[in-house]
């Protein structure tokens, strides 16, 4: 079958395999780019290094351009390029993990549910973002008001949300005496795999608890931490690899040279040997997992916010400019690694070191505006978690406070020209409503600091917290972004 990977153009190698070698026993929740540069990858490199026959069933749950992917994906044998993107060299490689590509609208739901029934099914993954898994940021707990969340537990067994199809899956499985999977998070959430485990088990126990007893007891929810910059696909990224491949992949996407995969070793129905290819399986990720969503997710979030307000376009912008870097190095080392406890070969300055190379690779275009979005998801686990720490213990967070105090400010949608910003996050209705009734002062900062799913209700009840945020955000309104980063560097409140 002609695809664009047999194309006389192609100017790499194809894999030496197609799809027909492969076995679905991963179904693959969100294909995303995250995905296709990280975990779809290192299945290839095991593919090409061994005789593993583990092959993916990607499924794309949302929106249209998760249906053009699939369609896109159908047209070309499954198989899409990655650009590695280091400063000074690119390396492509074709991806050829993928055993079959679904989306509700092509294949229908008895599709998906048909490859999450399968009896060789044996790991379900999912990269479905941080509000994919239906729950409350501050608490982890499922949100059974969440609108899919209603739809799915009104129909059970044509659902829509993520967590809805891992449950009906799982009842079939149930009832036709079929061996249970495993349920690998890989999304950037504190214990990903314990917040997977209580929305499944939230919503099952919604609908029958004999199952969620049944899920409790038999399937495994490892946590994971996962690592490598991958930016959104953007038109400009597209034409560059084609010009790099030889023929245009709709698919392709563009991502670091680095990659990172801590997995917690607990699987129940056994797992490809993804440390043959630099995956790391452990029993305990939460030491990795806090230091990579604090020291590298904190200070992406604290220049996404700062860094667009200051007019910076995309993260290694913010780089080239000294206070930006100081004040992520800053924040990193004085307010995000004192809050971790890791083992002694672990250098963090050499870490946090590393972490300001890979922001300033001036080859990928990874936009402040992608970071900010869904930042209501986000702030728990890289900046809120850390500030508690140096609330209870009386030391400074003074980058923490204006990071959070960034995210107010980015929230009001506008920017410090007035120009609209476009901020896209599932609690964008609610700040609409704070920005018409409190869209400036202290009042604005109580207001959002309320947002209990965000905040809990211990911070916005720490006055001393709530006055310096107010004071930090009052600073940040009048100097304006880039000062206020400067400001923090001379140690100036
Ligand atoms: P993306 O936008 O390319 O893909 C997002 C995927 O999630 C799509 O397949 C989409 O259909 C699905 N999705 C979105 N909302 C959903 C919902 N409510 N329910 C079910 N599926 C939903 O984004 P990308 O870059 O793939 O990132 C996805 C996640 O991967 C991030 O949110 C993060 O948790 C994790 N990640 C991303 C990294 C990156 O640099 N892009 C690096 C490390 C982790
Ligand atoms: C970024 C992450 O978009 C964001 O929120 O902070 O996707 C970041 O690129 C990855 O976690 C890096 O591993």
């Amino acid at each position: 079958m002609d695809s664009i990977f047999t194309h006389p153009a192609l100017k790499i190698a194809p894999p030496a395999w197609d799809s027909a070698r492969l076995q679905p026993r991963i179904v693959h929740l969100g294909c995303g780019a995250f995905h296709r540069a990280h975990q779809a990858l290192y299945q290839h490199h095991l593919l090409a290094s061994s005789d593993c026959d583990w092959g993916i069933c990607e499924v794309n749950l949302m929106s249209a351009s998760g249906q053009l992917l699939v369609e896109n994906l159908r047209q070309q044998q499954l198989q899409y390029c990655v650009a590695e993107k280091g400063a000074d060299s690119t390396t492509l490689q074709i991806i050829a993990a993928v055993k079959e590509a679904l989306h509700p609208a092509l294949d229908g739901c008895a599709g998906i549910l048909r490859a999450l029934t399968r009896p060789q099914a044996a790991i379900v993954s999912l990269t479905i973002t941080e509000k994919g898994y239906c729950t409350q940021a501050a608490t982890g707990e499922l949100d059974l008001t969440h609108p899919l969340i209603e739809h799915d537990l009104a129909h059970p067994t044509t659902p829509k949300s993520a967590i809805g199809y891992l449950v009906e899956a799982l009842r079939q499985r149930r009832e036709q005496q079929l061996p249970p999977f495993t349920v690998l998070s890989c999304d950037n959430l504190r214990e990903n795999g314990h917040v997977a485990r209580t929305a499944v088990l939230g919503f099952a126990d919604a609908i029958d608890p004999a199952l969620a007893a049944w899920i409790k007891q038999h399937v495994s929810f490892p946590c994971t931490m996962v690592d490598r910059i991958v930016p959104a696909v953007t038109a400009e990224s597209q034409q560059e690899i084609a010009a790099l491949l030889g023929v245009e992949d709709p698919c392709a996407l563009a991502c670091e040279p680095f990659r990172q995969w801590v997995i917690e070793d607990n699987f129940v129905s056994g797992r490809p040997e993804w440390d043959r290819v630099g995956a790391q399986f452990v029993t305990d990720v939460a030491p990795f997992e806090l230091m990579k969503l604090r020291m590298l997710n904190g200070s992406h979030s604290f220049l996404a916010y700062l860094g667009y307000l200051g007019g910076f376009h995309t993260i290694a912008d913010t780089m080239q400019h000294p206070a930006y870097r100081k004040a992520a190095l800053a924040l990193m080392m004085a307010e995000q690694a004192p809050t971790l406890s890791l083992p002694a070969e672990i250098n963090l300055q050499q870490y946090a070191e590393q972490l300001i190379t890979r922001f300033s690779n001036p080859s990928l275009q990874h936009r402040t505006w992608q970071i900010a979005m869904d930042g209501s998801q986000k702030l728990p686990q890289r900046l809120l978690d850390s500030l508690r720490h140096h609330l209870n213990v009386g030391t400074d967070y003074r980058h923490l406070a204006l990071g959070i105090a960034g995210w107010m400010r980015y929230v009001l949608a506008r920017d410090e020209h007035g120009a609209a910003i476009d901020v896209v996050d599932p609690l964008s209705a609610t700040f609409t409503a704070i920005n018409a009734r409190a869209p400036e002062g202290d009042a604005r900062v109580t207001a959002l600091l309320a947002i209990e799913a965000i905040f809990g209700t211990d911070l916005p009840a720490n006055p001393a917290f709530v006055a310096t945020l107010q004071h930090t955000y009052q600073q940040l309104c009048q100097r304006g972004a880039r000062a206020a980063v400067e400001s923090l560097n001379q140690g100036v409140r």
